[in-house]
């Protein structure tokens, strides 16, 4: 199967070569091992299912994120690699990485496309110039709830959006959660968008996202996530947004004081596979990565919003300031952010957009 040399590059500050880096460096591990340790992860579900038959073949997958070690996500692919593993008989092995140790969202994609890659799952927001049906998922507060999102994203409309990215060099298998983005910063508390007049806020590189930020007065700038934690260490950007489990994972809490339980936007992650390395496996063993994406993303899901309510107490009890909105200040963010579904019906497509809308209503009773 594919062999490539690991890049190990990382999401921490570039080390400086001196003893207190050193120091400085045992001390985060030791600081991201006790984060670990305090958010105790939801044990991994058993493997259910039969062996499966393949063609006496082996395999090796390579399978990189962009997110830490103590993500959710990371924790769905010790899973997704243990059901594959077990239930191959070990005739499939799958490495997992993290931290962008293969290269961040776009450069695995293209990776994937190459060949030189077997599986990563990035968030659909940096993926909208090759598919821009996913820009749907970027419109602001599209998602009343988390269970909305699982219906739309296990029903009809997310299994059609996989078929349709099955393409390019790409084979889609399945959703899993990134989950409800919160916004942070170093200046001071946000309750308003009025607060943000001029903020430098990291986006994912995404119009929309760009758009929002925009139209609320911040000043946006698009960067991938590898880059994030450094322009934040050094004042490049005053902000960015991300949910409360990968603030803490990728330690932006440490040099963001400020923080606002927004939830502007649902995330989704997709998985995907190099249709190079799709086409090398037998049929049996294709379905089985299947299902062991649609049982990584269920558990995933379940981790991502068992852990984000308990996450949000740890940052409020490690000191990040953090304002939780009224409803009356959300509505002002979405009445402020109500054009942005006007200037990308046209892009997105309204038909999309009317039946995501509809799968959405919360039920009144
Ligand atoms: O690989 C990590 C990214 O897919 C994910 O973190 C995207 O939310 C994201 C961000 O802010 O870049």
């Amino acid at each position: 199967m594919t062999t490539i040399t690991p890049s190990h590059r990382s999401t921490r500050p570039r080390a400086r070569s001196s003893l207190t880096t050193l120091m400085a460096a045992a001390v985060l591990s030791l600081t991201s091992l006790s984060a670990v340790a305090a958010t105790e992860m939801p044990p991994f579900p058993d493997v259910t299912g039969d062996v499966v038959k393949g063609d006496g073949n082996d395999y090796n997958i390579k399978f990189n994120i962009g997110l830490t070690q103590s993500s959710a996500q990371y924790r769905g692919l010790e899973y997704f690699k243990k059901i594959v593993e077990q239930r191959s008989d070990n005739h499939i092995k799958v490495q997992t990485f993290h931290s962008a140790q293969l290269g961040d969202d776009l450069q695995s994609v293209s990776a994937l496309q190459a060949g030189t890659l077997d599986m990563t799952a990035p968030s659909t927001s940096p993926m909208v110039s090759m598919f821009p049906q996913f820009a749907v998922f970027d419109l602001p507060f599209l998602f009343p709830t988390p269970e909305i999102a699982d219906k739309v994203l296990d029903g009809d409309i997310g299994q059609q959006m996989l078929k349709d990215a099955s393409t390019k060099g790409l084979v889609a298998i399945g959703w899993s959660e990134n989950g409800y983005r919160q916004l942070t910063n170093s200046e001071h508390a946000v309750t308003s968008p009025a607060d943000l007049d001029g903020l430098k806020v990291r986006t994912m590189q995404n119009p929309i996202h760009l758009d929002i930020w925009r139209t609320l007065g911040a000043n946006p700038t698009p960067m991938s996530f590898a880059e994030l934690f450094t322009a934040l260490e050094q004042g490049v950007v005053d902000g960015q947004e991300n949910p409360w489990i990968t603030i803490e994972s990728s330690k932006f809490n440490e040099v963001q004081p400020y923080a606002t339980e927004t939830n502007h936007v649902y995330t989704p992650f997709i998985t995907l596979v190099s249709e190079r390395t799709w086409k090398r496996l037998p049929e049996s063993y294709q379905q089985l990565l299947r299902d062991a994406a649609k049982q990584m993303g269920d558990y995933e899901r379940h981790v991502s919003r068992v852990m984000n309510d308990q996450i949000k107490q740890e940052l409020k009890d490690d000191g990040m300031k953090i304002t939780e909105l009224t409803p009356e200040q959300v509505a002002v963010f979405q009445k402020d952010l109500a054009p942005v579904y006007d200037d990308w019906r046209e892009k997105i497509g309204g038909d999309l957009i009317d039946r995501i809308r509809a799968e959405s209503k919360v039920d009144s009773k």
